[in-house]
């Protein structure tokens, strides 16, 4: 028979896995461990009393400062309940001040420093830098000063939202309803100088992608994305300490379509762009309204120079300013394009920017955006002045495409990311909810750090909701990326649950943060069909999981004091609950077509399922439409449901089922129509029942190794919870040189037991990383067996556009899986050798085929030893 013909396989066990437990500890130890910000808030009562003080600004400061200490004068009267005066002199009435000023403006602070009170040097000539100190005595008549000083005005700003977060508002609270904490008095340690400033000079959102869901909301909300919109926008980045924005452009013009959005700008002190496809500070909308003829520089030099010298003029703000030419509408400009026309456009746009500004063009920051297409006219060649800071993209999945080499030449531009949390675009728009984990989003701007990427994290964040917290982290993590380690992200989300939720559930609901975003990074809702797991076990397990979780999400709902609900099920439950749904769905539409085309009678009920979880979604939709008095009606009203192609439906539809007619059914042979909610993981799932199984292989989960060789000042590290299962490994640091395999270079042993010798397969899951150093062999590793020669294999060689081809498939499925054969000659231990080559190479898996391996989506699970 075929089977006897086929080569004897190994069989194949695993050894222990030695670091299950020692990481288990150290995620504890970890989680025990305090804050790494310095708490300026204490229970102390005879510390500083803020409501006994005044509010001190001086009238010659910026309009951003005045907006600070007015938000701070509102923010402790939430808290407190008692509203402090705002005062422009200070004297001998006021006991107590808190000062809120920047260096150069501050006559209060300026007497500081000369009375040798205060010292500001620490902050003295720095970007955004904020100093907060108490002072006793600190002037004739004045008891306690708390000072809270700027190095400018974004200083100043930072240092007062800082002590806002600290006291019990967070910069969510009225994003997502997140109640503030009440006290009758703030008291602020003395003694202690808090100094703080960004890592990173540029961090901001791009509102895009903004239909229907924002649009409609800021429509009924506001009446449109008009100045009154804007100030809740900016009033969220600066608390989120960001800096800056591209707005909101699907039909829409910024400065075209509110005259107050550009003061709104000013006050809140927040830096205006447009995006990448948008030259000189003007919407592309502005463009189809003039009517200014074709987007083509070759046939309508004269009205583009126009409307770009109209758009610079306009725009006196704080600004960057995007440079270069993409197609109408973020289409590629022709093929034939040369780069010396893109040339001559940048030039022409200097020209335009100078004259305007009446000063050399380097003295405004400019950006030119290397998106899709864009980049390869950089790859040919082409180049731009070096004052103009390069933005780098992502793939528009999270993806970095290209980082300056370690050791190259420093720009004085710089150099800057544009990331995505939300995209329209092949393979498929992903705009519902938030798919991205916290570890991949690390992990690739960690990278970008480390190849000095300083100068603008810029992301995608399509409506602001649903993407609180991956907004919340992206910022943090511009603002400082050497304070946030891969194994700091437990921590950070705890950290993050307790400042919306209280520190009762929040390890339990930081849990679900990361849970919830992991299962759908696995594949965007968008893209699930009743195929996307190959077989009904998998489905099982897969709706089985997310099924447990919203049982927990739900208890947790239970148990929460009533004024933390809307907060949580904007942020946790609803997620949890829509994903949930939704996977449940699509699960039983692969049962009813196995059933139906099994003729089994359970065909009808899987249908009629299917029809109460798709009406379940709508039910779900609404929910969230009414909370709080509908304050976020139409938030969720993004289709997610009926995807033909890249592009979403116009409308919702429910995929289709099959009813049997009653008399043709037969009786189900096996199982029961059950319902997998509620239901635990059978318990078979983690044991070793799949030891020795020719279907499913031997599964390895890449941080579950045998031993960890670090070589040549390279060390393996793991990256917690990255990845579609369970963790991955990479090395660092991540600027390292290429390696060879050798007897003293890092590599990892996994070792495994076989019955037998012969031919397998071994393949090899990685994050989706790109060929961000665009070399000729991509990035490389090696995997060799026991003392096989290493082969050599390429991540991602064969990308070569990431907009088509295979890497539709790696985004899509966010995964990369290479495959090598490999042969033993006896049967006994054998080891695994997995080889660095090249660094940013992120490891989640290794999977041993020996032959007859079904075919999984996620990989088969963890073959676990008895
Ligand atoms: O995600 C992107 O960067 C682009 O698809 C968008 O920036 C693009 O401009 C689109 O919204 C419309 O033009």
């Amino acid at each position: 028979s075929q089977r006897e013909s086929i080569k004897p396989t190994p069989n194949v066990i695993r050894t222990k896995q030695p670091h299950r437990y020692t990481s288990l500890l150290l995620a504890f130890l970890l989680a025990c461990s305090t804050a790494g910000r310095a708490q300026r808030i204490t229970t102390d009562k005879s510390a500083f009393a803020m409501t006994t003080a005044v509010i001190y600004i001086d009238p010659a400061e910026a309009e951003l400062v005045k907006t600070a200490a007015t938000l701070l004068q509102r923010d402790i009267e939430q808290v407190t309940g008692r509203k402090l005066p705002i005062v422009a002199t200070v004297d001998q009435f006021h006991k107590n001040v808190i000062a809120v000023g920047t260096i150069q403006q501050s006559a209060f602070l300026k007497q500081l420093v000369s009375g040798r009170k205060i010292n500001l040097k620490a902050i003295e000539g720095q970007w955004e830098a904020s100093l907060i100190q108490t002072i006793s005595n600190p002037a004739k008549g004045i008891t306690n000063a708390l000072v809270v000083a700027g190095s400018d005005r974004r200083g100043a700003a930072y240092g007062v939202f800082e002590l806002s977060r600290q006291f019990g508002v967070s910069p969510w609270y009225w994003w997502a309803d997140v109640p503030v904490e009440k006290r009758n008095e703030i008291y602020i340690r003395s003694g202690v100088t808090v100094t703080d400033a960004p890592k990173v000079k540029y961090r901001g959102i791009f509102i895009n992608d903004e239909a229907p869901a924002l649009s409609s909301w800021s429509r009924e909300k506001f009446g449109g994305f008009n100045h009154k919109f804007y100030e809740k926008v900016f009033e969220l980045i600066l608390r989120l300490k960001g800096n800056y924005i591209w707005p909101a452009m699907w039909g829409n013009a910024f400065y075209a379509d509110d005259s107050l959005n550009i003061k709104a700008a000013d006050a809140y002190g927040i830096v205006i762009g447009t995006s990448h496809h948008e030259p000189l500070m003007r919407a592309h909308d502005e463009w189809r309204r003039a009517g200014g003829g074709p987007w083509n520089y070759e046939t309508n030099p004269e009205k583009l120079r126009q409307f770009w010298r109209d758009g610079m003029k306009r725009a006196s703000n704080e600004k960057i300013v995007s440079i270069g030419m993409r197609g109408d509408g973020d289409a590629p400009m022709s093929r034939e394009t040369a780069t010396a026309l893109l040339e001559r456009i940048v030039a022409d746009q200097r020209g335009i920017i100078s004259e305007v500004t009446g000063k050399p063009a380097a003295e405004t920051p400019q950006l030119w955006a290397l998106y899709k297409e864009v980049q390869d006219y950089y790859d040919k060649g082409m180049r731009v002045p070096d004052d103009v800071t390069l933005l780098l993209c992502d793939d528009n999945w999270g993806n970095l495409r290209k980082l300056p080499r370690p050791g190259e030449k420093p720009r004085k531009g710089g150099y800057g990311i544009y990331y995505h949390f939300d995209y329209v675009g092949g393979p498929r728009n992903y705009k519902w909810l938030n798919t991205n984990p916290l570890p991949r989003i690390w992990e690739q701007m960690n990278l970008a750090y480390q190849h000095n990427v300083k100068d603008i994290w810029i992301v995608n964040v399509g409506d602001i909701k649903p993407m609180e917290f991956p907004i919340s982290f992206f910022l943090d993590f511009a603002w400082n990326p050497e304070k946030i380690d891969a194994d700091d992200l437990t921590r950070y989300s705890e950290q993050w649950a307790a400042a919306q939720f209280g520190q009762q559930y929040a390890a339990d609901i930081a849990t679900m943060l990361a849970r919830y975003a992991k299962y759908n990074a696995r594949r965007k809702p968008e893209l699930l069909d009743a195929n996307t797991y190959p077989g009904l076990e998998e489905w099982k397990t897969v709706v089985t999981e997310w099924n447990m979780l919203l049982e927990k999400a739900e208890a947790i709902n239970k148990a929460l004091p009533t004024h933390y609900k809307d907060a949580y099920f904007q942020l946790v439950l609803h997620p949890v609950k829509a994903c949930a749904n939704l996977n449940e769905m699509y699960y039983y539409v692969a049962l009813n077509k196995n059933a139906y085309a099994h003729k089994w009678q359970e065909a009808n009920a899987y249908a009629d399922r299917v029809k109460a979880l798709y009406k379940n979604d709508s039910l779900i939709t609404q929910q969230y439409h009414q909370l709080n008095n509908g304050k976020w009606n139409h938030l969720m009203s993004q289709t997610h449901i009926g995807y033909t192609y890249w592009q979403q439906p116009e409308r919702q539809k429910m995929p289709a089922v099959s009813y049997l007619p009653a008399d043709s059914a037969v009786a189900k042979k096996e199982g029961v129509f059950q319902a997998v909610r509620r239901a635990k993981i059978p318990a078979g799932l983690t044991g070793n029942r799949f030891y020795q199984d020719e279907k499913r292989g031997v599964s390895i989960e890449a941080d579950h190794y045998t031993k960890a060789i670090n070589a040549n000042g390279i060390s393996w590290k793991i990256l917690p919870d990255h990845g579609r299962t369970g963790s991955a490994i990479t090395v660092f640091p991540v600027t390292a040189g290429e390696q060879t395999p050798g007897e003293n270079a890092p590599r990892l042993q996994y070792d495994v037991y076989t019955y037998s010798e012969g031919a397998f397969s071994i393949y090899a899951y990685f994050s989706p990383t790109l060929n961000f150093p665009g070399s000729e062999n991509g990035l490389q590793y090696a995997i060799s067996v026991d003392d096989e020669r290493p082969q050599l294999i390429s991540l991602n060689k064969e990308d070569k556009t990431s907009d088509r081809g295979i890497w539709n498939k790696w985004a899509a499925e966010n995964i990369i899986i290479k495959f090598s054969k490999h042969t033993i000659t006896s049967p006994g231990k054998h080891t695994v050798k997995f080889w660095l080559v090249n660094p940013g190479v992120v490891l989640q898996k290794l999977v041993l085929d020996f032959g007859g391996l079904e075919p999984t989506y996620l990989g088969p699970s963890e073959t676990l030893e008895n």
